[in-house]
């Protein structure tokens, strides 16, 4: 495994079972969201967070997930938030739209909050590339969006 990441994995320098996380998942491409949200769930409990401190929050689209994630990072026990979505490139430029807004829209709330919130957002060209980082031979893009966010509170 690259990069910063690699150090969480498995176990963390803070106690986490005081730690409130938000889960905020894109319903397009469902087949795969689920699986992100199935590693980043998976892998927050590993590391000893609580089940009742993981809220999920379903959304339509990768588009709305900023304002879903504003909605859980203004909840002043919320620790930490994390966004999966899956973006597949179609026939029209739609695809370069949503994954511009998506990308600045979770930074502002990263900004705004203070909060780490973290970019678990497939943009692939074809499904295949996305089933391959959501539990497939590239791993789980999920899992790792939940490393980061606790790898952000261990640094502050
Ligand atoms: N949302 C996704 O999360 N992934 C997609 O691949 C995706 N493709 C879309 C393609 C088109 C042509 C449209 C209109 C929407 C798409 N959306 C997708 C939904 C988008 O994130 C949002 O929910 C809607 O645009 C409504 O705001």
């Amino acid at each position: 495994m690259a990069g910063i990441i690699s150090s969480v994995k498995g176990n963390s320098k803070i106690r986490l079972d005081n730690k409130r996380f938000a889960i905020v998942v894109a319903e397009w491409n469902e087949e795969i969201t689920g699986a992100l949200y199935e590693g980043a769930y998976q892998a927050l409990r590993q590391l000893g967070v609580k089940e009742k401190h993981i809220i999920r929050k379903d959304v339509p689209g990768s588009y709305e997930l900023p304002l879903g994630a504003q909605w859980m990072a203004e909840q002043k026990e919320v620790d930490a938030v994390i966004c999966l979505g899956c973006v597949i490139k179609g026939d029209t430029p739609h695809f370069d739209y949503i994954c511009q807004a998506v990308a600045q829209g979770i930074m502002k709330v990263n900004l705004r909050f203070g909060k780490p919130v973290a970019f678990g957002v497939l943009t692939t060209l074809t499904r295949q590339q996305a089933l391959e980082r959501a539990g497939g031979k590239l791993g789980n893009k999920g899992e790792e969006a939940a490393w980061t966010v606790v790898k952000m509170l261990e640094q502050r």
